[in-house]
C-alpha cells in the first residue's frame, strides 16, 4: 500500500500537463471525487493500526503534491492566454480612469499669456505675500492712500506690514529690481482685495500684468500692443478704446474697452447699450517707479497693463456668478475642456 502512494507520488511528480484538456484529465485521475487520492483514503479502515499514522503522512504528502501541481499548472495555462477561459483580450477596450480637466480661470489665463508670449514676453511669479514696499511704496502709492486701509486689503502684520497681495504689480517690481533693463514680461498670478463677495465681485480674483521696458518705448508702442492682444484674444475685427483714467504707479493712465463680442457694437445688456466693455487698466509707467526699481528714467521709459481673469472668463463661457469659480463644484468644472 505504501508502496502504491510512493508510485503515485513519482507519477504526480513526473507530469506537467501542457493542456487545458491533460490537466482535466490529471485532475480527474489523481484529485478529483472519484481520483486516486480519494479511493486511497477509502482503504484507511483497512490498513493496519501501526502503519496508520505513516499511511496517513504519506498519503496527504501525495494530495497535497498533485493540488499543487494542479493549481500551478492551471496558473500557467491561464497565463499563457490562448487555451484559458480568461484568457486576455487584447482588442478589449482599456479600463477607463478619471481624469481631471483645466479650471475655466486657468484657462482664459493661459490663453493670455500665450498671446503675449508670441511676441517675445516672458513669464513671470512671485510670492503672494508681500511687504509693503513691493505691494504699494515701490509702486508709488501715497502714504494715505486709501489701498493701504486696513478695510482694503488683508493684511497679515502691521509694522512693518505684510499683507497677500493687491495685486501683481509686486512681481514686476521684483523684476526690475533684480535685473537690468529691456524687460518684456508677463505676471500672472491670484490677488486679494477685501471686498464684499457677490455674484460679480470676489475678495480671492486673478490678474494678469504685463510690463515693457526699453529705451524709447511710447504710448504708440502700448496702443498698438493692447490692440494686437484684443484682435488674438477676441476676434480680428475687435475694435479698442483708451479712456483717460488714474492709477498711482502710471502717467498717463487709461483704460481700455473692447467693442462689445456680445452685440458687435450695436448695444445690448453686457455693455449696458455703449457698445464697449471694460477689459483693461493701463498706461506708462510713472518715473517714480522707474528710479524706485533702480532704473534711470532719463534713459528708459515703458508701459504696464493689468487686467483681471474672471471677467473675460466669465463673459467668454457664459457664466453669471463669479463665486462659482471659488466653490470646486465639480459639476461645474468638468464643463470646461481646453488644449493648454
Ligand atoms: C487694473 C489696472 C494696471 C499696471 C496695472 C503696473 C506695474 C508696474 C508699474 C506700473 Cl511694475 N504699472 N501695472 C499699470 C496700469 C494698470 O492694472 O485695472 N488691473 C486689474
Amino acid at each position: 500500500m505504501l508502496d502504491n502512494i510512493k508510485k503515485l507520488l513519482d507519477e504526480v511528480q513526473a507530469q506537467s500537463p501542457d493542456s487545458k484538456e491533460k490537466l482535466e484529465e490529471f485532475r480527474l485521475k489523481y484529485i478529483a471525487k472519484k481520483g486516486a487520492v480519494t479511493e486511497l483514503f477509502k482503504e484507511f479502515k483497512n490498513v493496519a493500526p501501526e502503519m496508520r499514522k505513516e499511511f496517513g503522512q504519506k498519503l496527504n504528502e501525495l494530495k497535497k503534491a498533485a493540488e499543487e501541481k494542479f493549481y500551478s499548472v492551471k496558473e500557467e495555462l491561464e497565463n499563457q492566454g490562448g487555451s484559458s477561459d480568461i484568457a486576455i483580450d487584447l482588442t478589449a477596450p482599456g479600463e477607463p480612469f478619471p481624469v481631471g480637466s483645466r479650471h475655466p480661470v486657468s484657462i482664459v489665463r493661459n490663453e493670455i499669456v500665450e498671446i503675449f508670449a508670441k511676441i517675445g514676453f516672458t513669464i513671470s511669479e512671485g510670492p503672494e505675500i508681500e511687504d509693503d514696499w513691493h505691494n504699494f511704496t515701490a509702486l508709488n502709492f501715497p502714504e494715505e492712500h486709501p489701498a493701504r486701509d486696513m478695510q482694503d486689503t488683508f493684511f497679515i502684520a502691521k509694522n512693518p506690514d505684510i499683507a497677500i497681495r493687491t495685486h501683481t504689480s509686486s512681481v514686476q517690481v521684483r523684476v526690475m529690481e533684480a535685473g537690468k533693463p529691456p524687460f518684456r514680461t508677463i505676471s500672472p498670478g491670484r490677488v486679494f482685495r477685501n471686498e464684499a463677495i457677490s455674484a460679480r465681485s470676489h475678495c480671492i480674483f486673478h490678474q494678469v500684468e504685463g510690463l515693457y521696458i526699453d529705451e524709447n518705448v511710447s504710448f504708440a508702442d502700448l496702443k498698438q500692443t493692447l490692440l494686437y492682444f484684443a484682435r488674438e484674444f477676441f476676434t480680428e475685427d475687435t475694435e479698442i478704446r483708451l479712456r483717460p483714467s488714474y492709477f498711482p504707479f502710471t502717467e498717463p493712465s487709461a483704460e481700455m474697452d473692447v467693442s462689445c463680442q456680445i452685440c458687435k457694437g450695436e448695444g445690448c445688456r453686457v455693455c449696458k447699450y455703449t457698445g464697449w466693455v471694460e477689459i483693461l487698466g493701463c498706461g506708462m509707467v510713472d518715473p517714480n517707479v522707474l528710479e524706485n526699481c533702480g532704473i534711470d528714467s532719463k534713459k528708459c521709459s515703458g508701459y504696464a497693463f493689468g487686467m483681471g481673469v474672471e471677467r473675460p472668463t466669465m463673459l467668454k463661457y457664459g457664466i453669471n456668478d463669479i463665486r462659482l469659480f471659488f466653490e470646486n463644484d465639480v459639476r461645474f468644472l468638468k464643463q470646461f475642456s481646453s488644449a493648454l
